[in-house]
């Protein structure tokens, strides 16, 4: 199995349940309005599954799957109902978008064996905009991307269409995405051009049938440098008529293109700050470009001054905080799930619960950029369900229902990804990354799923229905994520990470072009203890937060934070009796420990793998093993020469020097 298939698979079922699913799945029955795409995939998925081809035609009763438009259905636009009974099995839907979920979930209770007497599922998204977010170039590299190159063929495209192109929405449709971003948030003007619009149209085209929308990042500044305006002033008069005349372009090919995503004023990138003007101006003037057309625009608040020297954490927020209720209906503020950038373990941003009045669309980072890339093995729905189910306040307040829209009465409300997948012929490149595209769909659609149904699904859908190996490889996954925090940032630490490359640990980096692509700037180690004071004493970014939060986090903070709230004594007892030094170290170590136990769990379920899965995964555990006692060694020892305390009883003692320990990280930086 080389991985092409994803979760869609097919492959058949064990005997005893094909005998009991047989006689319930002899036809199809579609009527009229129903999808084709729909009823093309639960054949080919009943073929494989089953081993026997269903025919399509005949009536609804026992043996039938008939499908149904029903516009009186309980459910949103999007939902669906799933119901066996006497009259067969029943798929219904308000919208031929819902028929196309309905047969992607029917498929997916047969894949994870579910017994089909009595079956009843019914099922809302809980989220409008449901987006993968592709950082790719015109050119087909992707920034931060581990799997190859871009999926989009640009030089090939209109002309010649990848049959890939088809999988890759099927395989998102299948876990309710809805949209694609398909180029880099650092966008080039090239894409509005009316020749990348055509071939972005092509991939439209593709798309339409599994209810993918296209959408595109801009470049800020392309009046002036596409356009050959002299400005690209938001409020300049000619500036407006130039993004209205684009966007009309765009419908006039893509009637349903989904809008626009923009990073502005961010790393470098133009935006309406260029010509004093706000955040705001810049996204209302992009919605109002919009018009009638259906799209929307998602405007990123992932922004830190070119010359800070206060604390990032803030920064975000300090600039967009006094924005809320001055944006157009048509624009969601898209925020990453923690104020720094996507790091193994961030409390959640303080912008969540602050902005009642102004859509938050949430974004995780699903391409491992801070988390070992496609080379170690991090299950990320942990990850993303931590977030989302911590509340912002009281009881009831969890960052998923600002994100849904129910606790402020948002009527647009989103999630993104920032997608794992690339030209690998697995797509993701570690088998497992296949794993958070899979999550990242299902919890957009309904962030109160469990991270271990998630996880359990897509075994029984990727690997193995084998009971035994699916708890092992299940265990494995969900603590795959706190194994990587030990490793390499546990307590509340972060942005150890090797310089720009962000791989590898550099916890000793002290210079950088700005202070905070250093390290030191984050952990702030010195002879007293170490972590950034952003207490009341300290840069106060704790007070960003709800008073609840505040005393949550604040003097009996819980260790996961401690250090991203708090400078603390290397010799200050934790909870646990131990000093915060053998804390650390113990975590460090517990870390690796836990990835030689991953390597033992895999190597238990050798027989009910695929071998070529099995030896692919065994390999990338052992880097990722060999890795984690890297960032151990590097961290632990590195610290050590500020605490000044011997390792406690039970960590692994490096087998050499810090300063061969650092060689390690230089080679990274060689060029
Ligand atoms: C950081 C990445 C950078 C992205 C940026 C962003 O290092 O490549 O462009 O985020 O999200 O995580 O805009």
């Amino acid at each position: 199995d080389d991985g092409y298939r994803l979760w869609l698979k097919y492959d058949l079922l064990p005997a005893a349940n094909r005998t009991a699913y047989a006689p319930r799945l002899n036809r199809i029955v579609a009527s009229p309005g129903v999808p084709e795409a729909a009823v093309q995939e639960l054949v080919a998925g009943i073929r494989g599954l089953t081993g026997k081809q269903p025919v399509v035609g005949g009536k609804e009763g026992m043996g039938a799957i008939t499908l149904k438009i029903n516009p009186s259905l309980v459910a949103n636009d999007e939902g669906y109902s799933i119901t066996s009974g006497s009259s067969g099995i029943i798929l219904s839907a308000r919208s031929s978008q819902g028929l196309i979920y309905a047969s992607f979930a029917f498929l997916r209770a047969l894949q994870t064996l579910q017994p089909l007497d009595g079956l009843s599922i019914s099922s809302s998204p809980k989220v409008k905009y449901r987006l993968l977010n592709h950082w790719d170039n015109n050119n087909g590299t992707i920034e931060r991307g581990y799997a190859g190159s871009s999926l989009w063929k640009w030089f090939d495209l209109p002309d010649v269409v990848d049959e890939r192109y088809r999988d890759y929405a099927r395989a998102s449709a299948s876990v309710g995405i809805n949209g694609s971003v398909v180029n880099n948030v650092n966008a080039s003007a090239r894409f509005l051009t009316p020749e990348y619009l055509d071939k972005l149209a092509a991939l439209a085209d593709v798309f339409r049938p599994y209810g993918i929308k296209v959408y595109l990042s801009v470049f800020f500044a392309a009046p002036k440098t596409l356009g050959k305006q002299q400005t690209s002033d938001p409020l300049n008069p000619e500036v407006r008529k130039w993004w209205a005349a684009k966007t009309d372009e765009i419908y006039a090919r893509i009637p349903d293109f989904g809008g626009f995503l923009v990073k502005a004023n961010s790393e470098g990138e133009p935006g309406p700050q260029d010509y004093g003007r706000t955040h705001a101006d810049g996204a209302n003037m992009l919605a109002e470009a919009l018009g009638n057309h259906p799209g929307i625009v998602m405007w990123r608040s992932f922004v830190y001054k070119a010359n800070s020297n206060g604390d990032r954490a803030k920064e975000g927020f300090e600039e967009f905080k006094p924005l809320d209720g001055k944006f157009h209906p048509k624009v969601l503020v898209q925020v990453k799930n923690g104020p720094i950038d996507f790091q193994p373990r961030e409390p959640f941003h303080p912008l969540f619960g602050a902005m009642p009045r102004t859509p938050l669309m949430m974004e995780f980072q699903l391409t491992q950029e801070y988390l070992g890339f496609a080379t170690h093995l991090a299950y990320l729905a942990p990850m993303f369900k931590e977030c989302l189910d911590t509340p912002v306040a009281g009881a009831g307040t969890e960052v998923g229902r600002v994100v849904d829209g129910s606790l402020h009465g948002y009527r647009m409300t989103g999630m993104a990804g920032v997608a794992n997948t690339g030209s690998d012929r697995n797509w993701t490149g570690h088998p497992f990354g296949q794993a958070n595209w899979y999550a990242f769909g299902r919890l957009a659609w309904d962030w109160t799923l469990a991270a271990d149904q998630v996880a359990t699904e897509w075994i029984h859908m990727t690997l193995t229905h084998q009971p035994e190996a699916v708890s092992s490889i299940r265990e494995m996954m969900m603590g795959s994520r706190e194994a990587v925090v030990n490793y390499m940032t546990p307590l509340g630490l972060h942005h150890l990470m090797g310089h720009n490359l962000h791989y590898g640990p550099e916890p000793w980096l002290a210079k950088s072009a700005r202070p905070d692509w250093t390290a030191v700037y984050y952990h702030r180690a010195d002879s007293l203890g170490i972590g950034f004071n952003r207490s009341a004493s300290g840069s106060n970014a704790l007070g960003l937060y709800s008073p609840e939060i505040q005393a949550k986090w604040g003097e009996n903070c819980p260790p996961e934070y401690l250090l991203w709230f708090h400078h603390v004594a290397w010799s200050q007892k934790m909870a646990n009796g131990r000093t915060l030094w053998d804390e650390l170290c113990y975590r460090y170590d517990a870390g690796v420990k836990s990835v030689a136990r991953m390597q033992q769990q895999w190597n238990g379920v050798k027989k009910a793998v695929d071998p070529e899965v099995f030896t692919h995964v065994a390999g990338r555990l052992s880097i990722q093993l060999r890795e984690a006692r890297w960032w151990r060694d590097a961290c632990v020892q590195y610290f050590q020469t500020f605490s000044r305390m011997p390792l406690p009883v039970g960590v692994e003692k490096p087998g050499h020097s810090l300063e061969e320990t650092k060689t390690l990280t230089d080679v990274y930086q060689l060029r």
